[in-house]
């Protein structure tokens, strides 16, 4: 009796052992993902799931290096990081969907170049590699043919010299019509364009290209307007590439 009373007890404390072990554990995974998402040096950084791997992300060659001098007056330019973008975090097997995708645009047969060149793969710099569009308010579409969970677009637009363009406003659609849209960025900062007030920054193209958070948002279309830049009127589209699965 006295044997069975010290077995039982001592069973009841290892099992309780066991339990608060196993409480401890779960209660400490959430915090070790967190710290792992506010220690990580990403673009996402605080927004970086466990699991989560860098996107691979190949660059066209720089044309210039360091601060153009050439950009004046543009009111709320960001300043540039100084070194290189750090790396983007998504969950495994977030691709660039955006290569060989159909695309088309507010001009339809633009000055220089045809619109497939958006998505053709061809990052790099020099003449016939961009599309040349006219001035004023100008977008392109690309269509991903399916809907998908989207979480960056990479947007290069000119980068032989530095320049920033204006009203820079990237939107992702599950309709042709862009009724129920997700704007993912905005740097129109007087809605000249019509699309909202935007609160982000001009910035200064690079080969690195513009990496835009989407943060999973669903769906097929993705626009990209501009209007103008720092040096003329005219819109200009090298790539864009959108990630996800
Ligand atoms: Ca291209
Ligand atoms: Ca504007």
């Amino acid at each position: 009796m006295f044997k069975k009373g010290i077995v039982f007890g001592l069973s009841i404390c290892v099992l309780s052992l066991v339990a608060v072990v196993m409480l401890a554990s779960c209660s400490r995974k959430p915090q070790q993902d967190k710290q792992k998402s506010a220690d990580v040096d990403a673009v996402n950084k605080g927004n970086v799931g466990a699991d989560w791997v860098p996107v691979l992300i190949e660059l066209p060659k720089p044309m210039f290096v360091g601060t153009p001098t050439n950009i004046k007056g543009v009111a709320k330019l960001e300043k540039p990081l100084g070194r290189a973008r750090p790396p983007f975090y998504a969950p495994a097997g977030v691709t660039n969907l955006a290569v060989g995708k159909p695309v088309t645009g507010s001009e339809e047969d633009p000055i220089m170049g045809n619109l497939d060149m958006v998505t053709d793969g061809d990052k790099e710099a020099p003449d016939g590699s961009y599309v040349e569009m006219g001035p004023f308010l100008q977008y392109v579409t690309i269509d991903l043919e399916q809907e998908y969970d989207i979480y960056a677009v990479l947007l290069w637009h000119y980068h032989k010299r530095g320049r920033v363009y204006f009203d820079v406003v990237v939107q992702i659609s599950k309709d042709p019509d862009f009724i129920d849209v997700v704007t993912i960025y905005n740097n129109d900062h007087d809605n000249s364009a019509g699309l909202g007030i935007g609160q982000d920054m001009h910035y200064v193209e690079t080969n690195e290209g513009r990496l835009i958070e989407a943060s999973g948002a669903r769906g097929r279309y993705v626009r990209m307007y501009s209007n103008g830049n720092s040096s003329n009127d005219l819109n200009h589209y090298i790539e864009v590439e959108v990630f996800g699965k």
